[in-house]
């Protein structure tokens, strides 16, 4: 393996996630924020129900544009230096999930803390190979919170599904970044407040992963089953 994957590989595994800068080049990335803007014209609904949005703190509106033909989002799927830096993190194998472009409007909450997939089965994970097409800045929100190397850490503690976690990171991800994020490692997007945020997850697996690993997300106050849309369990903190 190259050093520079084995690096990206090395660095990934230590903290659960890795950040590149400048991965894709600003034309593409302008050609894909319009296409996203197209979708979002004045269409917010969300398959996600109302009772979820309230009880997860989550506001985001999902969309699935290669479900609808919108092929020019393979282009991402296609890089093969990607896909390289893809196994040298997953291993030989691996496999692409879907492209999800996740919309929020102003004045929305984000995302509360989370981990994509419950952490028990530790070699059952997602890989989020986020996309975005815009600078995350303060004027917008939107940042990115994760707390390092909680991949390995167990679930996430029950709690205030926005509160502050010692060692947390805020990432400002830029137009072009790609970060990859494991999805046992704790994160949260979060408010925005300026008029819309935009991020593209194009998300991989390890080989043998089942596809519905995603469909029950952990939050701090419960977990979710997003095929049957229901509450698995409540979550309450521990009191002192
Ligand atoms: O939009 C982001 O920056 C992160 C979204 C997220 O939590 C995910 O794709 O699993
Ligand atoms: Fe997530």
């Amino acid at each position: 393996m190259q050093s520079n994957l084995q690096q990206i590989r090395e660095e990934f595994w230590s903290n659960g996630y890795i950040v590149i800068e400048n991965f894709f080049d600003f034309t593409l990335m302008d050609e894909l924020h319009e296409l996203i803007l197209a979708q979002f014209k004045g269409n917010h609904d969300s398959c996600l129900n109302d009772e979820f949005a309230t009880k997860a703190e989550t506001q985001i509106v999902p969309w699935f544009p290669q479900r609808e033909g919108v092929d020019r989002f393979n282009v991402i799927d296609d890089d093969a230096r990607l896909a390289a830096i893809t196994a040298a993190v997953l291993g030989e194998g691996w496999h692409s999930q879907y492209c999800m472009v996740m919309y929020s409007a102003q004045g929305t909450n984000g995302q509360a803390w989370h981990q994509d997939c419950p952490p028990e089965t530790k070699d059952d994970y997602n890989l989020n190979r986020l996309v975005y097409t815009r600078d995350i800045v303060d004027e917008i929100g939107g940042q990115l919170r994760l707390v390092p190397r909680t991949h390995t850490g167990g679930a996430l503690p029950a709690g205030d599904p926005h509160g502050d976690f010692e060692g947390q990171l805020t990432l400002y991800p830029k137009k072009g970044t790609l970060v990859l994020l494991h999805g046992h490692c704790w994160h949260s997007v979060q408010p925005v407040h300026g008029r819309y945020r935009v991020s593209t997850n194009y998300r991989a697996a390890p080989a043998n992963t089942p596809d519905d690993v995603t469909d029950v997300c952990v939050y701090r106050n419960m977990r979710y089953r997003f095929s049957t849309k229901t509450v698995l369990e409540e979550r309450v903190a521990a009191k002192l």
